[in-house]
Protein backbone atom coordinates (compact mmCIF):
# COMPACT_ATOMS: atom_id res chain seq x y z
CA UNK A 1 0.00 0.00 0.00
CA UNK A 2 1.09 3.28 -0.49
CA UNK A 3 0.12 5.11 -3.54
CA UNK A 4 -3.54 6.06 -2.16
CA UNK A 5 -4.65 4.11 -4.96
CA UNK A 6 -5.11 0.44 -4.47
CA UNK A 7 -7.03 0.95 -0.93
CA UNK A 8 -10.79 0.74 -0.77
CA UNK A 9 -12.37 2.90 0.95
CA UNK A 10 -16.13 1.96 1.45
CA UNK A 11 -16.51 1.00 5.28
CA UNK A 12 -15.07 2.00 8.89
CA UNK A 13 -12.96 -1.33 9.03
CA UNK A 14 -10.92 0.24 5.54
CA UNK A 15 -9.68 3.25 7.51
CA UNK A 16 -6.22 2.67 8.86
CA UNK A 17 -7.20 4.53 12.24
CA UNK A 18 -9.34 1.28 13.18
CA UNK A 19 -6.03 -0.93 11.55
CA UNK A 20 -6.68 -1.51 7.55
CA UNK A 21 -2.89 -0.11 6.02
CA UNK A 22 -2.74 3.34 5.32
CA UNK A 23 -3.28 4.94 2.09
CA UNK A 24 -0.28 5.89 2.08
CA UNK A 25 3.25 4.79 3.11
CA UNK A 26 4.89 8.19 3.41
CA UNK A 27 3.28 11.39 4.87
CA UNK A 28 1.78 13.79 2.94
CA UNK A 29 2.56 17.37 4.23
CA UNK A 30 0.71 20.70 3.95
CA UNK A 31 3.45 23.02 2.82
CA UNK A 32 5.69 20.93 1.31
CA UNK A 33 7.93 23.44 -0.47
CA UNK A 34 8.29 24.32 -4.02
CA UNK A 35 11.07 23.93 -5.98
CA UNK A 36 12.68 26.29 -9.04
CA UNK A 37 15.37 25.36 -11.48
CA UNK A 38 18.14 23.08 -8.94
CA UNK A 39 20.72 23.85 -11.74
CA UNK A 40 20.29 27.60 -11.15
CA UNK A 41 20.22 27.64 -7.68
CA UNK A 42 23.46 25.37 -7.85
CA UNK A 43 25.00 27.85 -9.97
CA UNK A 44 24.29 30.40 -7.61
CA UNK A 45 25.66 28.84 -5.09
CA UNK A 46 29.06 28.70 -6.82
CA UNK A 47 28.81 32.11 -7.75
CA UNK A 48 27.97 33.03 -4.13
CA UNK A 49 31.32 30.32 -2.48
CA UNK A 50 33.25 32.12 -5.48
CA UNK A 51 32.67 35.56 -4.39
CA UNK A 52 33.07 35.06 -1.13
CA UNK A 53 30.28 37.51 -0.26
CA UNK A 54 27.55 35.76 2.07
CA UNK A 55 25.63 38.26 3.33
CA UNK A 56 25.02 42.35 4.58
CA UNK A 57 23.12 43.64 1.96
CA UNK A 58 24.72 41.20 -1.00
CA UNK A 59 24.63 41.09 -4.48
CA UNK A 60 22.16 38.37 -4.73
CA UNK A 61 19.82 40.28 -2.01
CA UNK A 62 20.01 43.26 -4.21
CA UNK A 63 19.09 41.96 -7.14
CA UNK A 64 16.48 39.72 -5.42
CA UNK A 65 14.41 43.07 -3.94
CA UNK A 66 14.89 44.64 -7.42
CA UNK A 67 12.92 41.86 -8.82
CA UNK A 68 10.21 41.39 -6.28
CA UNK A 69 9.43 45.22 -6.51
CA UNK A 70 9.04 45.03 -9.91
CA UNK A 71 7.00 41.90 -10.19
CA UNK A 72 4.25 43.56 -7.34
CA UNK A 73 4.57 46.75 -8.86
CA UNK A 74 5.83 48.46 -5.71
CA UNK A 75 8.55 51.40 -4.98
CA UNK A 76 10.57 49.77 -2.31
CA UNK A 77 11.40 46.04 -1.17
CA UNK A 78 13.11 45.48 2.36
CA UNK A 79 14.50 41.96 2.04
CA UNK A 80 15.02 40.47 5.66
CA UNK A 81 15.66 37.05 7.25
CA UNK A 82 11.74 36.07 7.84
CA UNK A 83 8.12 37.62 8.00
CA UNK A 84 8.16 37.64 11.38
CA UNK A 85 11.25 39.89 11.88
CA UNK A 86 9.49 41.95 8.70
CA UNK A 87 6.19 42.87 11.00
CA UNK A 88 8.85 43.72 13.81
CA UNK A 89 10.55 45.72 11.83
CA UNK A 90 7.58 47.35 9.96
CA UNK A 91 5.88 47.68 13.62
CA UNK A 92 8.84 49.85 15.01
CA UNK A 93 9.54 51.70 11.88
CA UNK A 94 5.50 52.97 11.83
CA UNK A 95 6.11 54.17 15.78
CA UNK A 96 3.40 51.30 17.02
CA UNK A 97 2.85 51.65 20.43
CA UNK A 98 -0.71 51.07 23.10
CA UNK A 99 -2.49 48.60 21.69
CA UNK A 100 -2.70 47.49 17.66
CA UNK A 101 -5.98 45.86 16.50
CA UNK A 102 -5.55 42.84 14.74
CA UNK A 103 -7.18 39.28 14.04
CA UNK A 104 -6.92 36.62 16.34
CA UNK A 105 -7.64 34.09 13.69
CA UNK A 106 -4.18 34.30 11.71
CA UNK A 107 -0.61 32.97 12.48
CA UNK A 108 0.73 33.32 16.20
CA UNK A 109 3.64 35.67 14.83
CA UNK A 110 1.20 38.82 13.81
CA UNK A 111 0.34 39.05 17.43
CA UNK A 112 3.58 38.06 18.74
CA UNK A 113 5.42 40.47 17.15
CA UNK A 114 3.73 43.12 18.92
CA UNK A 115 3.61 41.82 21.75
CA UNK A 116 7.46 41.32 21.90
CA UNK A 117 7.92 44.84 21.76
CA UNK A 118 5.86 45.74 24.32
CA UNK A 119 2.61 46.39 22.34
CA UNK A 120 -0.61 44.95 23.31
CA UNK A 121 -2.44 42.76 20.78
CA UNK A 122 -6.63 44.13 20.19
CA UNK A 123 -8.21 41.20 18.77
CA UNK A 124 -10.99 41.79 16.26
CA UNK A 125 -13.50 39.21 14.91
CA UNK A 126 -13.50 38.21 11.50
CA UNK A 127 -16.05 37.41 8.73
CA UNK A 128 -16.96 33.88 9.22
CA UNK A 129 -17.79 34.15 4.75
CA UNK A 130 -13.93 35.04 3.95
CA UNK A 131 -11.81 34.59 7.45
CA UNK A 132 -10.61 38.02 7.23
CA UNK A 133 -11.16 40.86 9.54
CA UNK A 134 -14.55 41.91 9.75
CA UNK A 135 -14.52 46.06 9.74
CA UNK A 136 -17.32 46.48 11.98
CA UNK A 137 -15.74 44.35 14.52
CA UNK A 138 -12.21 46.57 14.19
CA UNK A 139 -14.20 49.43 14.32
CA UNK A 140 -15.46 48.34 17.83
CA UNK A 141 -11.89 47.50 19.10
CA UNK A 142 -10.78 50.68 18.24
CA UNK A 143 -9.59 52.73 22.05
CA UNK A 144 -7.66 55.62 22.74
CA UNK A 145 -5.05 54.06 23.06
CA UNK A 146 -4.91 52.27 19.47
CA UNK A 147 -2.00 53.30 17.23
CA UNK A 148 -2.71 50.96 14.36
CA UNK A 149 -4.39 48.16 12.51
CA UNK A 150 -2.81 45.25 10.76
CA UNK A 151 -4.70 43.39 8.83
CA UNK A 152 -3.81 39.64 7.45
CA UNK A 153 -4.58 38.35 3.68
CA UNK A 154 -5.13 34.89 4.89
CA UNK A 155 -4.90 31.87 2.39
CA UNK A 156 -3.91 34.52 0.01
CA UNK A 157 -7.46 36.11 -0.11
CA UNK A 158 -7.35 39.95 0.28
CA UNK A 159 -8.49 41.67 3.65
CA UNK A 160 -10.99 44.29 3.12
CA UNK A 161 -8.51 46.78 2.18
CA UNK A 162 -11.09 49.53 1.23
CA UNK A 163 -12.61 49.07 4.21
CA UNK A 164 -9.85 48.99 6.99
CA UNK A 165 -8.24 52.19 5.40
CA UNK A 166 -11.28 54.27 5.67
CA UNK A 167 -11.08 53.58 9.47
CA UNK A 168 -7.40 53.91 9.57
CA UNK A 169 -7.82 57.51 7.75
CA UNK A 170 -10.78 58.78 10.03
CA UNK A 171 -9.14 57.53 13.44
CA UNK A 172 -5.73 58.63 12.18
CA UNK A 173 -3.94 54.85 12.61
CA UNK A 174 -1.63 53.13 10.82
CA UNK A 175 -2.55 50.38 8.59
CA UNK A 176 0.10 47.76 7.66
CA UNK A 177 -0.69 44.66 6.27
CA UNK A 178 0.31 40.79 7.13
CA UNK A 179 0.92 39.45 3.25
CA UNK A 180 2.50 36.06 4.58
CA UNK A 181 0.14 34.64 2.22
CA UNK A 182 -0.20 36.31 -0.46
CA UNK A 183 2.68 36.67 -2.65
CA UNK A 184 1.24 36.70 -6.10
CA UNK A 185 -2.48 37.52 -5.32
CA UNK A 186 -4.27 40.54 -5.92
CA UNK A 187 -6.79 42.49 -4.29
CA UNK A 188 -9.54 43.45 -7.14
CA UNK A 189 -6.30 43.77 -10.11
CA UNK A 190 -3.95 45.25 -8.05
CA UNK A 191 -1.33 43.05 -6.64
CA UNK A 192 -0.99 42.53 -3.08
CA UNK A 193 2.31 44.17 -1.36
CA UNK A 194 1.21 48.18 -2.49
CA UNK A 195 -1.86 48.36 0.27
CA UNK A 196 -1.38 50.35 3.39
CA UNK A 197 1.53 52.15 4.78
CA UNK A 198 3.53 48.80 3.99
CA UNK A 199 2.99 45.23 3.98
CA UNK A 200 5.26 41.93 4.83
CA UNK A 201 5.92 38.83 3.26
CA UNK A 202 7.02 35.72 4.38
CA UNK A 203 9.16 33.33 2.37
CA UNK A 204 9.68 30.52 4.70
CA UNK A 205 10.04 26.87 3.14
CA UNK A 206 6.11 25.96 3.96
CA UNK A 207 4.97 29.43 1.50
CA UNK A 208 4.22 29.74 -1.59
CA UNK A 209 7.41 31.55 -2.83
CA UNK A 210 9.78 30.10 -0.74
CA UNK A 211 13.72 31.37 0.05
CA UNK A 212 14.35 28.70 2.59
CA UNK A 213 13.60 31.26 5.67
CA UNK A 214 13.32 34.88 4.41
CA UNK A 215 10.91 38.20 4.81
CA UNK A 216 10.63 41.29 2.85
CA UNK A 217 8.60 44.75 3.88
CA UNK A 218 6.95 46.17 0.38
CA UNK A 219 6.27 49.88 0.70
CA UNK A 220 5.62 53.16 -1.78
CA UNK A 221 6.80 55.21 1.52
CA UNK A 222 10.49 56.93 0.66
CA UNK A 223 11.12 57.79 4.07
CA UNK A 224 9.88 54.64 5.75
CA UNK A 225 11.71 52.23 3.53
CA UNK A 226 15.04 54.30 4.55
CA UNK A 227 14.59 53.67 7.85
CA UNK A 228 13.55 49.72 7.65
CA UNK A 229 16.45 49.70 5.69
CA UNK A 230 19.06 50.78 8.58
CA UNK A 231 17.29 49.09 10.97
CA UNK A 232 17.23 45.77 9.46
CA UNK A 233 21.09 46.02 9.81
CA UNK A 234 21.47 47.31 13.88
CA UNK A 235 20.71 50.62 12.83
CA UNK A 236 24.26 51.57 11.02
CA UNK A 237 24.21 54.13 8.49
CA UNK A 238 27.59 54.02 7.10
CA UNK A 239 30.55 52.68 9.14
CA UNK A 240 31.00 53.44 12.84
CA UNK A 241 27.28 55.24 13.26
CA UNK A 242 24.44 54.15 14.32
CA UNK A 243 21.16 56.18 13.97
CA UNK A 244 18.12 53.53 15.21
CA UNK A 245 17.93 51.06 17.67
CA UNK A 246 18.12 48.35 15.01
CA UNK A 247 18.13 44.37 15.34
CA UNK A 248 19.77 41.88 12.81
CA UNK A 249 17.23 41.28 10.28
CA UNK A 250 19.34 40.60 7.01
CA UNK A 251 19.08 38.27 5.04
CA UNK A 252 21.72 35.76 3.50
CA UNK A 253 22.91 35.02 -0.11
CA UNK A 254 22.03 31.54 0.03
CA UNK A 255 18.49 32.37 0.68
CA UNK A 256 18.30 35.25 -1.66
CA UNK A 257 19.75 32.74 -4.70
CA UNK A 258 16.77 30.17 -3.52
CA UNK A 259 14.45 32.87 -3.49
CA UNK A 260 15.47 34.10 -6.73
CA UNK A 261 15.48 30.91 -8.34
CA UNK A 262 11.57 30.00 -7.11
CA UNK A 263 10.76 33.75 -8.23
CA UNK A 264 11.56 32.39 -11.92
CA UNK A 265 9.35 29.21 -11.37
CA UNK A 266 6.09 30.98 -9.94
CA UNK A 267 4.06 30.29 -12.82
CA UNK A 268 4.60 27.06 -12.50
CA UNK A 269 3.74 26.95 -9.05
CA UNK A 270 0.59 28.59 -9.51
CA UNK A 271 -0.12 25.79 -12.20
CA UNK A 272 0.67 22.84 -9.67
CA UNK A 273 -1.23 24.92 -7.27
CA UNK A 274 -4.28 25.27 -8.86
CA UNK A 275 -4.61 21.68 -10.27
CA UNK A 276 -4.37 20.54 -6.58
CA UNK A 277 -7.13 23.00 -5.43
CA UNK A 278 -9.22 22.12 -8.36
CA UNK A 279 -9.50 18.45 -7.94
CA UNK A 280 -10.52 18.92 -4.35
CA UNK A 281 -12.88 20.68 -5.48
CA UNK A 282 -14.43 17.83 -8.19
CA UNK A 283 -13.84 15.39 -5.41
CA UNK A 284 -15.45 17.31 -2.84
CA UNK A 285 -18.13 18.22 -4.81
CA UNK A 286 -21.02 15.63 -3.93
CA UNK A 287 -20.34 15.96 0.21
CA UNK A 288 -22.99 18.05 1.25
CA UNK A 289 -21.05 19.27 4.92
CA UNK A 290 -17.81 19.85 3.37
CA UNK A 291 -17.29 23.00 1.89
CA UNK A 292 -13.99 24.02 0.11
CA UNK A 293 -12.91 27.80 0.44
CA UNK A 294 -13.27 29.73 -3.25
CA UNK A 295 -10.26 31.55 -4.84
CA UNK A 296 -11.90 34.38 -6.45
CA UNK A 297 -11.13 33.43 -10.14
CA UNK A 298 -11.23 36.94 -11.39
CA UNK A 299 -8.52 38.07 -9.15
CA UNK A 300 -4.81 36.65 -9.09
CA UNK A 301 -4.35 33.56 -6.79
CA UNK A 302 -0.92 31.69 -5.68
CA UNK A 303 -3.74 28.82 -4.43
CA UNK A 304 -1.48 28.09 -2.00
CA UNK A 305 -3.49 26.57 0.66
CA UNK A 306 -6.16 23.92 0.14
CA UNK A 307 -8.77 25.31 2.97
CA UNK A 308 -11.99 23.13 3.72
CA UNK A 309 -14.77 23.74 6.66
CA UNK A 310 -16.55 20.31 8.10
CA UNK A 311 -20.33 22.13 8.83
CA UNK A 312 -21.56 21.64 12.81
CA UNK A 313 -24.23 19.48 10.82
CA UNK A 314 -21.85 17.08 10.07
CA UNK A 315 -22.03 13.78 11.40
CA UNK A 316 -18.48 13.43 12.29
CA UNK A 317 -16.28 16.03 14.00
CA UNK A 318 -13.57 17.86 12.27
CA UNK A 319 -11.13 16.30 15.10
CA UNK A 320 -12.16 13.11 13.89
CA UNK A 321 -11.22 13.80 10.51
CA UNK A 322 -8.69 15.23 11.47
CA UNK A 323 -7.19 12.52 13.21
CA UNK A 324 -8.28 9.26 10.46
CA UNK A 325 -6.38 11.41 8.16
CA UNK A 326 -3.33 11.54 10.04
CA UNK A 327 -3.68 7.27 10.67
CA UNK A 328 -3.45 7.31 6.31
CA UNK A 329 -0.39 9.21 6.37
CA UNK A 330 -2.07 12.52 5.53
CA UNK A 331 -0.89 15.03 7.89
CA UNK A 332 -4.08 17.62 7.47
CA UNK A 333 -3.55 20.53 9.57
CA UNK A 334 -6.18 22.54 12.21
CA UNK A 335 -4.28 26.23 11.17
CA UNK A 336 -5.09 28.50 12.73
CA UNK A 337 -7.00 26.95 15.85
CA UNK A 338 -7.55 27.60 18.57
CA UNK A 339 -7.12 31.16 17.67
CA UNK A 340 -4.24 33.72 18.74
CA UNK A 341 -6.40 34.88 22.19
CA UNK A 342 -6.55 31.36 22.99
CA UNK A 343 -2.74 30.81 23.37
CA UNK A 344 -0.19 32.11 25.46
CA UNK A 345 0.59 35.35 27.05
CA UNK A 346 -2.93 36.15 25.00
CA UNK A 347 -5.41 33.28 26.99
CA UNK A 348 -3.59 34.50 30.49
CA UNK A 349 -3.63 38.09 30.12
CA UNK A 350 -7.19 38.16 28.15
CA UNK A 351 -9.27 35.26 29.61
CA UNK A 352 -12.41 36.86 28.04
CA UNK A 353 -10.85 37.87 24.94
CA UNK A 354 -13.32 35.24 23.52
CA UNK A 355 -16.57 37.22 24.15
CA UNK A 356 -16.23 39.19 21.52
CA UNK A 357 -14.83 36.53 18.88
CA UNK A 358 -17.61 34.49 17.98
CA UNK A 359 -16.76 33.75 14.51
CA UNK A 360 -13.26 33.59 15.24
CA UNK A 361 -13.88 30.17 17.73
CA UNK A 362 -16.79 28.84 14.95
CA UNK A 363 -14.38 29.13 12.05
CA UNK A 364 -11.08 27.75 13.86
CA UNK A 365 -13.24 24.32 15.13
CA UNK A 366 -14.20 23.95 11.72
CA UNK A 367 -11.45 24.14 9.26
CA UNK A 368 -9.25 21.80 7.77
CA UNK A 369 -6.40 22.96 5.61
CA UNK A 370 -4.99 20.04 3.75
CA UNK A 371 -2.11 19.13 1.20
CA UNK A 372 -1.92 21.10 -1.80
CA UNK A 373 0.60 21.88 -4.81
CA UNK A 374 2.63 19.65 -6.83
CA UNK A 375 3.66 16.83 -4.26
CA UNK A 376 0.23 16.10 -3.67
CA UNK A 377 0.13 12.67 -4.86
CA UNK A 378 -1.99 11.52 -7.54
CA UNK A 379 -5.11 10.54 -6.08
CA UNK A 380 -5.33 12.48 -2.66
CA UNK A 381 -7.67 14.54 -3.20
CA UNK A 382 -10.03 11.56 -3.87
CA UNK A 383 -8.89 9.03 -1.26
CA UNK A 384 -9.10 12.09 1.32
CA UNK A 385 -12.74 12.61 0.02
CA UNK A 386 -13.66 9.11 0.71
CA UNK A 387 -12.66 8.89 4.17
CA UNK A 388 -14.70 11.87 5.20
CA UNK A 389 -17.11 10.27 3.32
CA UNK A 390 -17.13 6.78 5.19
CA UNK A 391 -16.93 8.81 8.12
CA UNK A 392 -19.91 11.03 7.93
CA UNK A 393 -21.93 7.73 5.95
CA UNK A 394 -21.44 6.01 9.28
CA UNK A 395 -22.27 9.08 11.25
CA UNK A 396 -19.99 7.96 14.74
CA UNK A 397 -16.68 7.68 16.32
CA UNK A 398 -14.53 5.90 13.72
CA UNK A 399 -13.06 3.77 16.17
CA UNK A 400 -16.69 2.06 16.57
CA UNK A 401 -15.90 0.16 13.16
N1 LIG B 1 2.13 35.83 9.43
C1 LIG B 1 1.42 34.77 9.00
C2 LIG B 1 -0.01 34.95 8.62
C3 LIG B 1 2.05 33.52 8.87
O1 LIG B 1 1.34 32.44 8.44
C4 LIG B 1 3.42 33.40 9.21
C5 LIG B 1 4.08 32.11 9.12
C6 LIG B 1 4.10 34.56 9.64
C7 LIG B 1 3.41 35.76 9.74
C8 LIG B 1 5.55 34.53 10.04
O2 LIG B 1 6.41 34.27 8.94
P1 LIG B 1 7.84 33.54 9.20
O3 LIG B 1 8.51 34.24 10.34
O4 LIG B 1 7.56 32.08 9.49
O5 LIG B 1 8.58 33.75 7.90
C9 LIG B 1 4.46 27.06 9.65
C10 LIG B 1 5.59 28.00 9.29
O6 LIG B 1 6.73 27.78 10.11
C11 LIG B 1 5.22 29.44 9.34
O7 LIG B 1 6.16 30.11 8.54
C12 LIG B 1 3.85 29.69 8.75
N2 LIG B 1 3.41 31.06 8.90
C13 LIG B 1 2.83 28.77 9.38
C14 LIG B 1 1.46 28.97 8.79
O8 LIG B 1 3.21 27.44 9.17
P2 LIG B 1 4.21 25.34 11.58
O9 LIG B 1 4.51 25.41 13.04
O10 LIG B 1 2.90 24.82 11.17
O11 LIG B 1 5.40 24.61 10.79
P3 LIG B 1 5.76 23.07 10.66
O12 LIG B 1 7.17 22.91 11.05
O13 LIG B 1 4.73 22.24 11.37
O14 LIG B 1 5.68 22.81 9.09
C15 LIG B 1 4.46 22.78 8.42
C16 LIG B 1 4.46 21.66 7.40
O15 LIG B 1 5.37 21.92 6.37
C17 LIG B 1 4.82 20.32 7.97
O16 LIG B 1 3.75 19.46 7.68
C18 LIG B 1 6.05 19.85 7.23
C19 LIG B 1 6.17 20.78 6.05
N3 LIG B 1 7.55 21.23 5.82
C20 LIG B 1 8.08 22.16 6.66
C21 LIG B 1 9.36 22.60 6.47
C22 LIG B 1 9.96 23.63 7.40
C23 LIG B 1 8.27 20.72 4.78
O17 LIG B 1 7.77 19.85 4.04
N4 LIG B 1 9.54 21.18 4.55
C24 LIG B 1 10.11 22.11 5.35
O18 LIG B 1 11.26 22.52 5.10
O19 LIG B 1 4.39 26.82 11.02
Amino acid sequence: MGDGTLKSLQRLSDLAINGAPPAFSTPVHVGRPSVGNKEEFLRRLDDILERRWFTNDGPYVREFEKRIAEFLGVKHCIAVANGTLALEIAIRALGLHGEVIVPSYTFIATAHALWWQGITPVFADIDPATHNLDPAAVRQMITPRTTGIIGVHLWGRAAPVRELQKIADEHGLALLFDAAHAFGCSYGTDLIGRFGRLEIFSFHATKFFSSFEGGAITTNDDELADAMRLMRNFGFSGYDNVIYPGTNGKLTEVCAAMGLTNLDAVDGFIANNRDAYLAYKAAFSDLKFVTMLDYNESEKNNYQYCVIEISPDCGVRRDQIVEALHAENILARRYFWPGCHRMNPYRDLFPHAGLVLPNTSDVAERVVVLPGGSALPLNAATVIADVIRVLESERGDPKDG
